[in-house]
């Protein structure tokens, strides 16, 4: 009875996924699935040479998807859910543990038209396994946060239209390949003001591989250390 019940509660929490849902910009609610390229579901993308990496199902044009026009050096928030609601649930689910990252890419024209293809992502945020003694990790965060977690687009960075691509991988049964599950988010965003930086880039997908150490793991084998697929965090 015993193995039967926890057999049933890791089933449940294995379907317990969710989807990026509300962008905040400087602590304003933008509403809900505004800006944002919303997937047919809330099941992961869990192959890391598909193109459903960069912006998830179906998320290759955004022509019907609204652009949100974002000053440089504003903190953006983006808020992620299981469902479609706030609240009587976690947000993403106590079981899904895994890094939180957030990668942005300048459109070579409109944000709506932009396919996310090619060495365009730059990463400007990045958190994983926060605290290796209590085994905290950025998920655990952005539970305790009601599904949030904010950036700051650089200020330097050159005006235009972008995708802002968040993303958040839980590693719950990433022992093996497939496994890893990648739930992504992206909005469109035109940014103003900015700078003349010019980020380094990765592609997404490409840079991923599925021997990443970061996504390939065993987490429950009292982790020391993690580092997160897709290189280190620009600041700008
Ligand atoms: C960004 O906004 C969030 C939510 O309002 C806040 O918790 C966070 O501290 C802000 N970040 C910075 C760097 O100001
Ligand atoms: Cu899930």
């Amino acid at each position: 009875m015993k193995v039967t019940l926890s057999l049933l509660a890791s089933a449940a929490l294995a379907n317990a996924h969710f989807t990026m849902q509300y962008i905040w910009d400087n602590g304003v609610d933008q509403g809900q699935n505004n800006f944002i390229r919303v997937p047919p579901s809330n099941n992961p993308v869990t192959d890391v040479t598909s193109t459903d990496l960069t912006c998830n199902v179906n998320g290759l044009s955004g022509s019907s998807v609204n652009t949100a026009s974002i000053t440089a050096g504003s903190n953006i928030t983006f808020e992620w859910h299981q469902h479609a609601q706030r609240t009587g649930e976690d947000a993403i689910s106590g079981g899904h543990k895994g890094p939180v990252q957030v990668y942005i890419a300048k459109a070579p024209s409109t944000a709506a038209s932009f396919d996310g293809q090619g060495a365009v992502w730059t990463k400007i945020y990045s958190s994983g396994l926060i605290n290796p003694s209590s085994q905290e990790w950025a998920t655990d965060v952005v539970n305790a946060n009601s599904g949030k977690h904010s950036v700051i687009i650089p200020s330097s960075l050159p005006a235009g239209e972008y995708l802002l691509r968040a993303e958040i991988i839980a590693l719950h049964v990433a022992q093996s390949y497939p496994g890893a599950q990648f739930y992504i988010g992206c909005a469109q965003a035109k940014i103003t003001g900015g700078g003349s930086a010019s980020p380094p880039k990765i592609t997404i997908p490409g840079t991923y591989k599925s021997s990443d150490p970061g996504i390939t793991v065993n987490i429950y084998n009292n982790l020391q250390s993690y580092t997160a697929p897709g290189g280190a965090v620009w600041s700008g």
